[in-house]
């Protein structure tokens, strides 16, 4: 737990003898997950979401993984002198109140050799990890395309 709100739970249960713990429980939500069905197998594909932090502190997506993937990582496609090109981010920060879009030619999830071919309509779950050390396990649709 979070060294400040554990402080901050702990005054407020001091002076008013309830504490719901509600900061520490507040948790990202991500909607519209998917993952984008290659044309052909392949052995890399791409998920996307829109992730909004509804806290009232800044929540940081740090990694993530999955049972369905050999290996998931949080990749970013940017164009340089017209050459499409994919960095990995360490970090995706979402401030109090707004959204991370994770869409195709931007952030992505980049998931590496799925343990079987998937296919539509499949709901592998990727977690994603939080840099406060939660985990947010989030079920994602194999579709052709976006939701
Ligand atoms: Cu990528």
């Amino acid at each position: 737990m979070n060294r400040r709100i554990e402080t901050l739970c702990l005054s407020a249960l001091l002076m008013s003898g309830a504490c719901t713990a509600s900061a520490a429980e507040c948790v990202p939500v991500a909607k519209a997950a998917w993952v984008r069905l290659p044309p052909v197998a392949m052995p890399m594909m791409a998920g996307f979401a829109r992730i909004e932090n509804p806290c009232k502190v800044a929540v940081s997506i740090v990694g993530a993984e999955s049972l369905a993937f050999d290996d998931v990582s949080l990749h970013e496609t940017r164009e340089e002198n017209g050459v499409s090109r994919m960095r990995e981010v360490n970090a995706l920060p979402i401030a109090p109140g707004k959204a991370a879009e994770l869409k195709p030619g931007g952030l992505h999830l980049m998931l590496h050799g799925p343990y079987q071919p998937l296919v539509a309509g499949e709901k592998p779950v990727i977690t994603l990890k939080l840099a406060d050390g939660r985990s947010l396990p989030v079920v994602f649709e194999v579709r052709k395309s976006a939701p």
